[in-house]
């Protein structure tokens, strides 16, 4: 695949690289290669048009209306739930709650059901490959309740070091919070193992699935999650729209988060009282369209088949890992087997640069901290470089981000 042999598109990659509008477009008139899809995904014309259709032709507030046009919005919106309870296996769509984002339903839980049930002597357990949003709303509660907030450590071959889990979940966790799959390593969590370890001290447990929702099929059910959260953008649907999935008696037992419209049943000058789930947790007038356009990509990925973008992500991965290994002075950060990105390091040479050298060539990759400081400080490194695949990718794109980088590398002659 790589320069000298012929490059094979495969035909179902053509066919969904179509699909993508902006695929087609150039950046510094050089074709886009976007490996910038764990930040966010491109968007299918099918959620792009779900989207444009909802504001042409029916556009109009949800739940409040009995005109014709917002009870077809309603129908489009709370049909959407259905089909996205469904993608993850929820047993029901109450338990499915819009928010804006995963980070927007960590906060849920942490104010929510944190203040109900975190206080001094409590401990919550994250781990310290935590994207910052499954630390700081953590960090956050622990200041104003007092409980104690503790990391499972990372192998320098960036696993979790599950050796002293036994002591770390103990009689006073009570909530263990951890990423399915590192935004960073790569590394996939074995989450049902995980889950049922919190489960034996009695502590709940908190799946951040950002990145493994969109990349492989995920049940809650059968990972037996108390919560699972997910972006909206990740999978190709919108930005503005994040899903929380909770256990119907935890949701049932927790207090709102935000107080307003929608989210009550009765309000009295005296008091208010709340309404079912998932409204109670969705107060004011929600992302209507980003809602339908969530929907929209979920019937999307499942035409596609989550089996087969894991399997694609994979091949592209093991492809991708094993000629980035190739490259004089780059350093991988993670273990082999992993989810579909990588980040590296490249000699001694910044990531922004790495990424402007590339960006010359219409390569999209993320340079930074990737939003997980802790990560980096644990691998005694600021920053770092990562290309991260999704369904239309292909191995000649592949190719072109190791051209860039060997040109890179050249450039800067480190
Ligand atoms: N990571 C990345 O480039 P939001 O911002 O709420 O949509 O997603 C937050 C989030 C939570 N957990 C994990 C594991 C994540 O990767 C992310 C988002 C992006 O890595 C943007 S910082």
């Amino acid at each position: 695949m790589n320069g000298s042999q012929s490059i094979t598109v495969d035909p179902k990659i053509s066919s969904l690289r179509s699909l993508f509008p902006v695929l087609e477009r150039q950046v510094h008139g050089k074709p886009l290669v976007y490996l910038d899809n764990a930040a966010t995904t491109q968007k299918p014309l099918a959620v792009i048009e779900s989207m444009d259709n909802y504001y042409r032709h029916y556009n109009s507030n949800i739940h409040r209306g009995v005109h014709s046009l917002s009870e077809e919005a309603t129908a489009a919106y709370e049909g959407a739930r259905e089909r996205i309870a469904r993608f993850i296996n929820a047993a029901s769509d109450r338990q499915t709650i819009f928010t804006r984002n995963a980070t927007e339903a960590i906060n849920v839980v942490a104010h929510s059901w944190g203040r109900a049930n975190l206080g001094p002597g409590d401990e919550v357990l994250i781990t310290e490959m935590e994207h910052h949003s499954n630390i700081v709303p953590w960090q956050i509660m622990q200041e104003q309740l007092g409980f104690t907030l503790r990391y499972v450590p990372i192998t320098d071959g960036g696993l979790l070091d599950l050796s002293e889990l036994d002591t770390l979940l103990n009689e006073r966790t009570k909530l263990f919070a951890f990423v399915h799959v590192s935004n960073v390593l790569g590394t996939v969590n074995p989450a049902a193992e995980l889950v049922k370890a919190a489960h034996a001290v009695g502590a709940l447990a908190l799946i951040d699935a950002s990145q493994s929702v969109p990349h492989m099929p995920v049940d809650v059910q059968a990972l037996d999650a108390d919560f699972l959260v997910f972006s909206g953008h990740k999978l190709c649907g919108p930005t503005g729209i994040g899903i929380l999935y909770g256990k119907r008696d935890l949701l049932e037992a927790m207090p709102p988060f935000m107080g307003g419209g929608d989210m009550i049943r009765e309000v009295k000058m005296s008091g208010s009282r709340w309404n079912t789930l998932p409204y109670k947790f969705e107060a004011g007038t929600p992302a209507i369209a980003e809602g339908i356009g969530l929907g929209a990509a979920v019937d999307f990925l499942q035409e596609v088949g989550m089996d087969w973008i894991w399997q694609h992500e994979h091949a592209l991965t093991s492809y991708a890992y094993e000629r980035l290994a190739q490259v004089e002075g780059l350093h991988i950060l993670g273990p082999e087997q992993r989810g579909g990105l990588i980040a590296f390091t490249l000699g001694e040479v910044h990531p922004h640069d790495l990424s402007a050298v590339l960006d010359a060539d219409g390569v999209a990759i993320r340079a930074g901290h990737h939003c997980a400081q802790p990560i980096h400080d644990r691998l005694g490194i600021v920053a770092s470089a990562r290309a991260s695949f999704y369904l239309y990718n292909t191995f000649e794109e592949v190719d072109k981000l190791v051209v860039g980088l060997e040109k890179a590398g050249q450039i800067f002659a480190f």
